[in-house]
């Protein structure tokens, strides 16, 4: 495989989350946000904690202090882009205009200024889950007035930074922040419950049409798209009377987790004919929101890792099925116990490519946890990650098999640079490309970094 063979504008790069790595979570004015109430808080039940060995995102890979550092070693692998976020709370401490902190709008200028003098282009996620904790005071997405406090921070960090970002994602995997944090209550701010879930769905889908909209009147001559996680999901068997029972299970897992967040997007609403129990959502429409939903995105980004088996099972009320984890399945997963599925990300850019509101495509995530392991060679230390190597290879021969077949897929970040705070994991899963001592707070290149700056440089690889 060649990066030639992908063409000339397809553009590559690497992806983190400001609180999976920035740290300083309450310097130069930085406000509170959920994941630090959510990290700070301990569990109401002795055993079983909210985030592995109750560790939190407070100094992380401290990237706020670093980065000039971590950009240096970027540009070390002749990464071209750069795709990070912007923690809301360090701009507007309480999610409020009015509270409006100099120091943190200063830091993304910093920020992106560093990546243009390396040559490395911004890519920047207006959200990535860390929610100003006094908007989680007064409802958090459950709370229709969170998506407008949404718009104006929208409006301002787009006008704000505006000639120096190209490219702009709205939000990052709605789906996992809804139902992770809102439904199942395992990520912050710990809420549960379809009470919760079906409105935060929907004022963060509005929250994504008017985003989108107002990223794009700021900035007309920059990209401006959103990302989806996705995974490909099957039926456990499709055979005799309960196979078509797990067939509609299948069919209603896809609207759950592939389509609930774009339909909308695309002016085809939420998708009920394929998952009745939505229906609840038009509950928390008003007037005119059909329309607020619709964004003309300039690309969408898929976020895909595995697939997803699916049974049906009467005790699961809304979707009546459930997902057969993948170590029950597998002899082999990753760290997070992720199926290692490569052909799914080909399916998936098919199904997105069908839609036909989808201009372009840019694989905004994918990459794998492995254990690593530290080797002193020759004086200096290696990580021979080959499976790391192994999953990001096999996943992009199946974007190039789709490329080849005409979809519009142009783009693939890596996630991640560097190991960081996988949320409720904690640091246990390493994805990064580049190893972490969090001890020392050193940098250690892994070979699957060596891999891609080797790919990136033209090598077969
Ligand atoms: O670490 C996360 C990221 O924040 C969102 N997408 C999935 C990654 C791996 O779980």
């Amino acid at each position: 495989m060649n990066r030639k063979d992908f063409g000339e504008d397809f553009i590559w790069g690497v992806a983190t989350a400001a609180y999976q790595i920035e740290g300083a979570w309450n310097e130069d004015g930085k406000g509170e946000s959920i994941w630090d109430r959510f990290t700070h808080t301990k569990s109401l039940n002795p055993f079983k904690q909210r985030i592995y060995q109750n560790q939190n995102g407070d100094i992380a890979c401290d990237h706020y202090h670093r980065y000039k550092e971590d950009l240096d070693l970027m540009k070390e692998l002749s990464i071209p882009n750069y795709r990070f976020s912007l923690s809301w709370p360090r701009i507007f401490p309480d999610g409020t205009l009015s509270s409006k902190n100099q120091k943190g709008i200063d830091f993304y200028h910093r920020l992106i200024d560093a990546c243009w003098e390396r040559d490395i282009t911004p890519n920047v996620t207006i959200y990535h889950w860390d929610l100003p904790q006094a908007l989680e005071d007064k409802g958090g997405w459950t709370n229709r007035d969170t998506y407008l406090r949404f718009l104006d921070y929208t409006d301002f960090v787009t006008k704000e930074y505006k000639d120096k970002v190209p490219r702009w994602f709205v939000l990052n995997e709605p789906l996992a922040f809804t139902v992770l944090g809102y439904f199942l209550g395992i990520h912050a701010p710990g809420r549960k419950g379809f009470a919760n879930f079906y409105p935060a769905v929907h004022h963060v889908t509005l929250a994504q049409g008017e985003g989108g909209k107002i990223a794009k009147r700021n900035c007309p001559d920059s990209e401006i798209g959103t990302t989806f996680s996705c995974s490909y999901i099957e039926p456990v068997s499709q055979d005799g009377f309960l196979g078509e029972l797990h067939k509609n299970a299948a069919i209603r897992f896809d609207a759950l987790l592939n389509c609930l967040y774009i339909e909308p997007m695309l002016g085809m609403g939420y998708p009920i004919d394929r998952l009745p129990s939505l229906k609840v959502l038009e509950k928390y429409f008003q007037e005119g929101d059909e329309e607020r939903m619709k964004f003309d995105a300039d690309f969408i980004g898929i976020q895909n890792y595995t697939r997803e088996i699916v049974k049906w099972s009467p005790f699961m009320p809304a979707v009546w099925g459930t997902i057969i984890e993948a170590k029950k399945r597998c002899e082999k997963t990753t760290e997070m116990g992720w199926e290692i599925y490569p052909e799914g990300i080909y399916h998936l850019l098919k199904k997105y490519a069908s839609y036909s509101g989808v201009k372009k495509i840019y694989v905004t995530e994918n990459g794998a946890a492995f254990s690593d392991k530290l080797v002193e060679e020759n004086g200096q230390i290696r990580i021979h990650d080959v499976e790391r190597i192994n999953y990001i290879k096999s996943y992009l021969e199946q974007v190039l098999r789709a490329k080849k077949e005409g979809v519009p897929v142009n783009g693939y970040f890596i996630w991640t640079f560097i190991d960081n705070f996988e949320w409720a994991e904690g640091y246990r899963p390493r994805f990064g490309i580049v190893y972490v001592d969090y001890e020392t707070q050193k940098r250690y290149i892994k070979d699957s970094g060596y891999w891609y700056r080797d790919f990136l440089l033209g090598k077969e690889v």
